[in-house]
């Protein structure tokens, strides 16, 4: 058998030795940032975690092998070359003909599992697509969370999905949300969705609490933290809301479907902001990597105890 996955040395010692890792997802960087921002923005992340002792587990498929942890070079191929974007369901495909692919949260958070790393930093997480009802378009995001082990630290999901139908799917799922010292789901780039979640939790040390808890009742469920940004680093709630309804009209107009709709909302709603959502998407990630930085920390804390 081949090995399904390759550990880099980095990531290999720090889980051997209960130090802090965190993953970081792929597809946000070749699909969800334009160049050449896009490749600044992952040394930066994994800079932040580097700086607070923490070791970054990039993850991407390189050449048919999904890595935990990227070298320098890793990094520049997922922010410069074309990859496809992969979900859990194209990795054995991408194996089978060596190509290489950027990995959505789902592929993300299921290899993380899979090689041990517990907590996940990321952006937005995919969800259920306005007008799921008739188009069935619900992202992998959820489904793999109700699999994968793991905390992901999100912004909450982007209004352009339907909001209340995807926390609705995490109830059925039984994915805990905790929000990070609020109730207030957060909607990415605004710190408050208006939709209300049942629990928040005030420290990182509490959420490993909660991780303990729910390995000890082995149901193998992600948990999901919603980690708002401060209301002063939002983006204008009016201006969000136009550009937004331009976005989904223009997705409409242009017969946009499945796997493409992300990539090219995300990249349409960059351009009519004048990159101003940009600058808050970058806000989001950094704020997000922080957090799970600490949460990483408070997990091997707990358990050396
Ligand atoms: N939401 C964001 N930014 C992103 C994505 C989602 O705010 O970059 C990416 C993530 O990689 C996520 C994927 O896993 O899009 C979801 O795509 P889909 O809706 O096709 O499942
Ligand atoms: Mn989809």
């Amino acid at each position: 058998m081949p090995q399904p996955f390759l550990v880099s040395d980095a990531v290999a010692d720090a889980l051997q030795h209960g130090r802090p890792v965190v993953a970081l997802e792929s597809t946000i960087i070749s699909h969800g940032l334009p160049r050449p921002r896009n490749l600044e923005a992952a040394k930066e992340f994994e800079q932040i975690l580097l700086d607070t002792g923490v070791t970054p587990a990039t993850i991407a498929v390189l050449d048919g092998i999904p890595r935990i942890g990227l070298d320098a070079d890793g990094v520049a191929r997922i922010a410069n070359e074309d990859m496809v974007k992969a979900s859990v369901r194209d990795l054995p495909i991408l194996s089978a003909k060596g190509i290489s692919g950027a990995t959505t949260v789902a592929a993300t958070a299921y290899l993380a599992g899979k090689a041990g790393v517990r907590v996940f930093a990321t952006g937005g997480l995919g969800g259920v697509h306005r007008g799921a009802n008739a188009t069935f378009d619900e992202s992998a995001d959820l489904s793999s969370l109700a699999l994968a082990g793991v905390t992901v630290v999100a912004a909450g999901v982007k209004s352009v999905l339907d909001i209340a139908g995807t926390l609705e799917r995490l109830e059925t799922l039984s994915v805990p949300v905790v929000g990070y010292r609020t109730t207030n789901f957060p909607s990415f780039w605004l710190t408050e969705s208006g939709e209300q979640i049942d629990w928040s939790v005030e420290s990182p040390a509490e959420i490993a609490r909660v991780m303990r808890s729910q390995d000890a009742l082995g149901h193998g469920q992600g948990i999901i933290v919603a980690n708002p940004l401060p209301s002063d680093l939002q983006w204008e709630p009016e201006e969000h809301d136009r550009v937004l309804l331009e976005a989904l009209a223009e997705a409409d107009a242009q017969g946009i479907r499945g796997k493409a709709v992300t990539p090219f909302l995300l990249s349409y709603i960059v351009g009519a902001s004048g990159g101003r959502s940009l600058e808050v998407n970058l806000d989001i990630a950094r704020n997000n990597v922080r957090l799970a930085g600490e949460i990483a920390g408070a997990w091997s804390a707990l358990a050396r105890e």
